[in-house]
């Protein structure tokens, strides 16, 4: 049945003179990264309602992300988060990882949860907890080279609540100043994420509000610092897809948290709520591609979610193949038919063409990507199949409590 859909699909795409053989490449070369906080217990401020077996430590994370990596084939890497998953003997966890089919990746310090925080971290006024701050991002750079990841993902729950609170050019020299400090000690071939978010937890300013701040910073700082782009911390109605194109033409696009949002930073599955969005994303990224991007093929593609009443390893493959399905809906634009119909200004043609990408029916073409990788065409029926989310919670029950994690991500 799956091959036969795949072969019509594969007719129909061929008789667009699209490249089938070189779309399933692409599709095998992409990947997503997985976040540590995503398989533990999260929730709200009123309730967290803990899932069953959810993992509680961070070698339960490692083996529920294995399981993501076991049925889509395209996420070998997970990112982590410092101090939730702090262990002692970190040459054992990679070695687990390994173990595991699977690498360390982005490494998130934590810069709002010690109680020194409540005015800011790195934009404090006091500069004892700005050294406290900048010290726990070097710390978070040295794990990072323990375990061979290339990555400090940086988020700052720095603002004000009111008017007045605080002098908002000093907080941003002292931003300046911290981030110049951890720059300087990144190991040549590590990058630093400067990711922003408009409000949440500051009401009334953000010291990283929105990409042109993230970029300001990263252009000063040097090549090491990109901006990343979280799809669910921008007002309502902010075209991402333009950023995107934006940071892409200034060579600073880090990476993405993606996730989906209806009203503000609520860190749905991705693809959830607007997949149309995302595909207008990854448009952009191909079409950049295609003429010779060189920041395209450096994207770092990761997820970012809390999974709040729903199961988290599912949530999580489904937040994939949503991905994948914008992705590879992006690598069917017909880029030559539409500069064509561009620069003749046919507004509609030009629209007619992103929406023939968009309508194709993908499912086919990668359930054919996974079953040519080994894998069930199906992920979420391959891991409902395979009892391991009976079997979690049978046998981690009575450990799994709630973390030092997320209220909210
Ligand atoms: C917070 O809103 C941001 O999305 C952060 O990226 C993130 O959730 C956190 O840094 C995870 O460690
Ligand atoms: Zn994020
Ligand atoms: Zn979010
Ligand atoms: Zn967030």
């Amino acid at each position: 049945m799956a091959e036969e859909l795949f072969e019509q699909s594969r007719m129909a795409l061929a008789r667009q003179g699209m490249d089938v053989e070189q779309i399933i490449g692409q599709m095998q070369a992409f990947s997503i990264e997985t976040p540590s906080w995503g398989y533990g217990n999260s929730g709200t401020r009123f309730k967290v309602f803990p899932w069953p077996g959810a993992a509680s430590t961070l070698y339960e994370k490692l083996e529920d992300a294995a399981q993501v990596q076991r049925v889509t084939g395209c996420c070998p890497t997970v990112a982590l988060h410092i101090p939730w998953d702090l262990v002692d003997d970190w040459s054992k966890v990679k070695e687990y990882a390994e173990h595991l089919g699977l690498r360390l990746g982005a490494v998130n310090p934590n810069l709002f949860q010690d109680g020194v925080y409540r005015f800011g971290s790195l934009c404090h006024f006091d500069p004892k907890v700005r050294t406290q701050a900048i010290e726990h991002v070097l710390e978070c750079i040295q794990i990072a080279q323990t375990i061979d990841s290339k990555v400090i993902s940086l988020w700052l729950a720095d603002g004000t609540n009111y008017p007045g609170q605080d002098d908002l050019r000093r907080r941003r020299h002292r931003l300046h100043d911290a981030l110049q400090t951890i720059v300087a000690a990144l190991p040549a071939d590590m990058r630093l994420f400067i990711e922003y978010k408009f409000f949440e937890p500051a009401f009334y300013s953000t010291d990283l509000p929105d990409w042109g701040t993230s970029l300001l910073m990263a252009q000063k700082l040097g090549p090491q610092a990109e901006v990343l782009v979280d799809t669910g911390h921008h007002p309502q109605g902010t075209n991402i897809a333009q950023i995107v194109a934006q940071l892409l033409e200034e060579e600073r696009l880090g990476g993405f948290h993606f996730n989906d949002r209806k009203y503000a930073d609520d860190d749905l599955m991705a693809g959830s709520l607007n997949p149309f969005e995302l595909f207008c994303i990854f448009n952009e990224i191909i079409g950049a591609q295609h003429e010779g991007n060189t920041n395209a093929g450096r994207i770092a593609y990761m997820i970012d979610q809390s999974h709040n009443i729903e199961p988290k390893i599912e949530a999580m493959i489904q937040s994939i193949m949503h991905i994948q399905i914008a992705y590879a809906k992006a690598l069917l634009v017909d880029r030559v038919a539409l500069q064509q119909v561009q620069e003749q200004g046919d507004v509609l043609a030009a629209y007619r063409v992103l929406q023939d990408a968009y309508e194709t029916d993908v499912r086919p073409l990668l359930a054919e990507v996974r079953v040519r990788q080994g894998l069930e065409p199906d992920p979420i029926g391959a891991f409902r199949s395979s009892g391991y989310a009976e079997r979690i919670a049978r046998e981690r029950t009575g450990r799994a409590g709630v973390l030092g994690g997320y209220p909210g991500a």
